[in-house]
């Protein structure tokens, strides 16, 4: 609660302002003046702008046209412990907030804000002359655009990842769920909506987040080349400015204000078949039986909504599923999970029991005259008894507790995770393909429509699905895949990007998307693979697999009508070639899930584009057709049908290809041959990266050799983390952390590995040291011990030992919690 110091009255008259394009009026003055805790606020008699220091780096700007101020409530935003301090700077015409890592600056008549960070670089900026504006219940601000401004972010959205646009001419985005089945790469919206960018200017960033959930734009240099506007259909103009410099720094706070991911399951990092639908049961077992025989490994299952009874949720189609536990458990004895959809549309239907205590919970979105709202979804084809849906109202507490509750029954029966579909909601009710904007629902307490509550719908249906996850199995960290989500989803969710379509251009377009999720806070995402709508080529499939080898959520998906789509149906050549990029994805998890835990803890994602990490070099600043995978990995999935050569960015100092350890120079592109089975992967110079055998499901880990390879470099460092990969445990300090370093100089080669922090323990296994691009060794150290020198096809069998074989050297230890220093000369 802002507390108010001491008012200054100030005598300026509110000037009402002169009619701009479109009925827009600017906010020019308001007659009083007060600073508050942390900030400083102006009023009118109806309007209101309050300007505030909220968390280390970030400042908080609220505007209320009518009315004041509302409740100061949101959905995406975690409360901060209120550390940082501003300091208040009042001069003619003038007021400044100044703290550590960020300073504001509010110009009296007109108001207009900006913002600069502590080195005293310009950051965002009002447009002078248009600044905040209103019609109706609409509010916008326009910001100024400078011409070398790089824009990105906002969440799913297609196109180009800079949404600067140059040659396009700009890009206009709209806040607003939608199901948008076969989407192409000028759809707008799509089933997401995240209003937060990231503005890269001359390599130093600023991030801006619009806290509202109304129908909501962007325009990004469209309207005119030097400007950038936002606004909302309703609700305050509320925003936060957070500072850098770099952008990591800017993903960083904005996840700490948002929220990050939690920690996912491991076998969730593995591969996922699915489509629509695998049943009956014998169907789905033949499913598990084919990977399992033709050594394809894979982690889990998914179940779409033909395993339910007439599409109601909580049941099961009993001739088709007439035993799902029995089903399930001898899966589970195969190494698979299990993941079921579940839609948040139960029909209305007395007798069914979902129903009959949501109607009496009264937990059901209503109509304006307090009636149960109903319209038709999937029950409504049920091939049986055919129904409208009712939709749980996810804004109140009660009925997500209430909601969450119910996927006892699934927990019970084995399944292992959730996937929430057609939570934009999805309502086949033409032209809006939702349900009708004045339904009424209880938004914790303060009642509002559902033009407010629709675009956070379907983050609430994952928070309930994710909550009661938590309550129900305390102890297992959840796994829900949604479809539709809001910032801060995150916390609660995985997400893929619907119905993309089985063509190169949905290929090429879903590594900007994916990319420009990361970017906005959702590090765990993954398209379908081999698109949805439609039948892929065997050649899009094996490509779409290759381009998701480092894809965090790793998913084949299709429609119902499509033609199979399993990395063993596309004939004996695709099928050995998919077999070895799905068995490159386990040989890579260790570092995936490393990766991956870092995403969990920085909020930083780890499928990234290139300026994350190279913001001050301007031939990143565009690359969308590869992506790094935490900093030491570069990945360039052909993405082009017929391809014999990819052009290939290596940014920074030099890289190894990872396979052939050849040297490439960076900061140049390269011209690489490509073949069907080729995917380019790249690592870092000093690069040391963590891998292991090939095995069938992450069930399969424990005692297999953890794979450490060393690429050349003077010097390289890592860390590596693991846990028990399932349980709760890691937040208790059950987990184990360790810092690699290597060093290869005049003194000789050396390889320092800490003793590990954490208290988790691997079962026994060896660790398997690969120096790449190293000759001459004649002695190898662990410490005083010198090692056995043997032939390298004994590598495998010795205890401890060491083998020259061609340009590599090898080193195999048992894996110890100490610390360990190898010393090579
Ligand atoms: O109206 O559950 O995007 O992945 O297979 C279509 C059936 C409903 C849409 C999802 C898709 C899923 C399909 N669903």
């Amino acid at each position: 609660m802002p507390v108010v110091r001491h008012a200054l009255l100030c005598s300026i008259l509110a000037v009402s302002a002169a009619a701009q394009a479109g009925g827009w009026r600017s906010l020019q003055s308001l007659p009083q003046r007060s600073t508050i805790d942390q900030g400083a606020i102006w009023w009118g008699e109806q309007d209101r702008l309050q300007v505030s220091l909220v968390d280390d780096g970030v400042m908080r700007v609220r505007y209320a046209a009518q009315s004041g101020f509302g409740r100061d409530h949101s959905w995406a935003v975690l409360p901060v412990a209120q550390s940082p301090t501003a300091e208040i700077v009042e001069s003619e015409g003038v007021t400044e907030l100044r703290s550590a890592a960020i300073h504001a600056r509010i110009q009296h008549a007109p108001l207009r804000v900006s913002f600069w960070d502590a080195g005293g670089q310009a950051l965002d900026a009002d447009d002078p002359e248009r600044g905040i504006a209103v019609v109706g219940n609409a509010v916008r601000v326009w910001k100024a655009l400078q011409a070398n401004d790089q824009v990105y972010g906002f969440g799913q959205k297609n196109g180009r990842l800079n949404k600067r646009g140059w040659s396009q001419g700009g890009y206009h985005y709209t806040m607003w769920n939608s199901d948008t089945f076969a989407y192409d790469s000028s759809t707008d919206p799509t089933y997401v909506s995240v209003p937060f960018y990231l503005v890269l200017r001359e390599g130093r960033a600023f991030g801006v987040y619009f806290d509202n959930t109304h129908r909501s734009s962007f325009d990004i240099g469209r309207e005119s080349p030097d400007l950038l506007s936002f606004g909302a259909t309703g609700g305050e103009l509320d925003y936060y400015v957070i500072a850098g410099p770099t952008p990591k720094d800017v993903i960083a706070r904005y996840t700490h204000l948002t929220g990050r991911m939690p920690m996912p399951p491991r076998w969730a990092l593995g591969f996922h078949q699915s489509r629509w639908s695998y049943h009956p049961a014998s169907k789905l077992q033949w499913i598990a039986d084919t990977f399992r025989q033709k050594r394809i490994p894979a982690d889990t299952l998914w179940l779409d909504i033909d395993y339910q009874q007439d599409f109601k949720p909580f049941t099961w189609d009993r001739l088709q599923f007439p035993d799902p536990a029995g089903l399930i458990g001898g899966l589970r004895e195969q190494g698979f999970r299990v993941v079921t959809i579940v839609d948040a549309h139960p029909p209305l239907q007395p007798g069914y029991p979902v129903y009959d205590e949501g109607h009496a919970g009264g937990h059901f979105v209503t109509r304006p005259d307090g009636s149960e709202f109903s319209g038709p979804v999937w029950p409504s084809q049920a091939p049986q008894d055919k129904r409208d849906s009712v939709f749980p109202d996810f804004t109140s507490a009660s009925t997500r507790d209430w909601w969450g509750g119910l996927y006892a029954s699934l927990l019970d029966l084995g399944v292992a995770g959730i996937w929430n579909d057609m939570n934009e909601p999805s309502v086949w009710i033409k032209p809006s393909w939702t349900m009708p904007l004045d339904l009424r629902h209880d938004n914790e307490g303060q009642p509002t429509d559902h033009a407010e509550a629709h675009n956070v719908y379907g983050m609430l249906n994952t928070r309930s699905t994710f909550e009661g996850l938590q309550r129900l199995r305390p102890d297992t960290r959840p796994f829900v895949l949604t479809r539709a989500t809001f910032a801060g989803g995150q916390r609660y969710a995985a997400v893929w990007p619907g119905d993309n379509t089985a063509d190169w251009s949905a290929l090429r377009q879903s590594i900007p998307t994916l990319l420009g999720m990361g970017l906005s806070g959702f590090p765990f995402v993954g398209a379908d693979i081999g698109g949805f709508a439609g039948s892929p080529s065997p050649e899009l499939f094996t490509r779409w697999l290759q381009a998701a080898q480092f894809s965090p959520f790793m998913r084949a998906h299709t429609e119902q009508q499509s033609a199979d789509q399993e990395p063993w149906s596309y004939g004996v050549r695709h099928e050995s070639i998919n077999r070895r990029v799905i068995e490159a994805r386990y040989q890579w998890l260790p570092q995936i899930y490393n990766e991956m835990e870092a995403a969990h803890r920085s909020g930083l994602p780890a499928m990234r584009p290139l300026f994350l990490d190279y913001p001050n070099d301007p031939e990143t600043w565009s690359r969308d057709d590869s992506y790094l995978f935490g900093s030491d990995l570069l990945i360039a999935p052909v993405l082009v049908e017929g391809a014999t050569h990819r052009e290939v960015y290596l940014p920074g100092a030099a890289w190894y290809s990872f396979d052939s350890v050849q040297r490439f120079e960076g900061e140049q592109s390269h011209r690489v041959p490509v073949e069907l089975d080729s995917l380019p992967i790249f690592v870092r110079e000093g690069g040391i990266v963590f891998r292991q055998p090939v095995v069938q499901h992450t069930g399969e880990m424990p005692g297999k050799d953890l794979i450490v390879q060393l690429y050349p470099g003077a010097v390289g460092e890592a860390s590596f983390y693991e846990d028990d990969g399932e349980t709760m445990a890691f937040a208790r300090g059950v987990f184990a952390r360790r810092a690699f370093r290597q060093q290869r100089d005049a003194d000789g080669v050396q390889l320092g590995i800490d003793a590990q922090q954490g208290r988790w323990r691997p079962a026994a296994r060896h660790w398997r040291i690969e120096w790449l691009g190293l000759q001459g060794i004649g002695e190898v150290r662990d410490g005083d011990r010198r090692l056995a020198q043997v032939d390298p096809d004994a590598i495998d069998e010795c205890e401890r030992c060491w083998a020259q074989a061609g340009d590599r050297v090898l080193i195999r230890l048992p894996d110890r919690a100490t610390a360990v220093n190898l010393r090579l000369r």
